[in-house]
């Protein structure tokens, strides 16, 4: 063998060599092996945060989407419920494996083990809350088009049959939790719900696991000083704020990369 060959193929079975273990560490998901309910693959961790979780700014004015969900109820929610959480976070993650991670990261990580409690709810009440204030735009959105009411048509029959599914989800929340519309590993739409802050993205705890187009929080927080115990009437006031084009921009990337 000439020695330029020779440096050439020692070259790359260095580089071989060097990479190997992480090709290895994917395969094995040493960077976050398979959820227990084997459906969907944890991702690699992105680059590590370094700076606190912070409350992000409402996408609309808090009086926004008035009439359909008041000033009050939005101040109240946004500026102490989401920020509660945010700060939660920040004291809950301290000294934990989940201190540098980003906020995607810990949900699709986090477990039903108690110690891991306060990162579960309060990593998903920030996650939830976030996805939430950018489901809603003032005055609504025009009703589905496209590829996402094709794929609405597909799961559930119609627009309207969708609607009264999502309806009936959200009303069987028993106590505190979300509704949500997700699309599947399978790439079919299908609702779920969840207890308290946690989400189809909580990939180690999620009776359904799936990458949420649309949630609704129905925490008595979020409706209960303009409807009182009327949940169904708050149910179809979130239909009147809903941002489709938001929720159709989510739905081809989960489709469609
Ligand atoms: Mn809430």
């Amino acid at each position: 063998m000439e020695k330029r060959t020779f440096l050439k193929t020692g070259l790359l079975l260095s580089i071989g060599a060097a990479v190997a273990p992480l090709i290895q560490a994917c395969k094995t998901g040493k960077n976050g092996s398979n959820g227990q309910k084997g459906v969907m693959t944890i991702p690699p961790p992105k680059l590590r945060r370094t700076t606190p979780f912070t409350l992000p700014a409402l996408p609309y004015a808090a009086n926004a989407l008035e009439p359909h969900i008041d000033k009050l109820t939005m101040e109240i929610h946004h500026d102490k419920h989401h920020q509660g959480y945010v700060n939660k976070l920040n004291t809950a993650v301290e000294g934990t494996v989940y201190a540098q991670y980003e906020l995607d990261d810990i949900v699709a990580r986090v477990t039903t083990a108690e110690a891991e409690k306060n990162v579960r709810n309060n990593a998903g009440g920030h996650w939830n809350h976030t996805f939430f204030w950018e489901s809603m735009t003032p005055g609504g959105s025009e009703a589905p088009s496209g590829q996402l009411a094709s794929g609405i048509n597909a799961a559930f029959g119609s627009f309207d049959k969708f609607k009264t599914e999502f309806t009936a989800a959200s009303s069987s929340v028993f106590g505190s939790g979300w509704a949500w519309l997700c699309v599947g590993k399978d790439k079919g739409l299908f609702l779920t719900t969840s207890p308290n802050q946690d989400n189809p993205m909580m990939l180690q705890i999620a009776a359904k696991p799936g990458t949420p187009i649309l949630g609704l929080d129905v925490w008595e927080h979020a409706y209960y000083l303009k409807h009182q115990n009327k949940r169904g009437d708050y149910i179809s006031s979130f239909f009147n704020v809903v941002n489709w084009k938001v929720v159709a921009e989510r739905f081809d990337k989960a489709m469609f990369g």
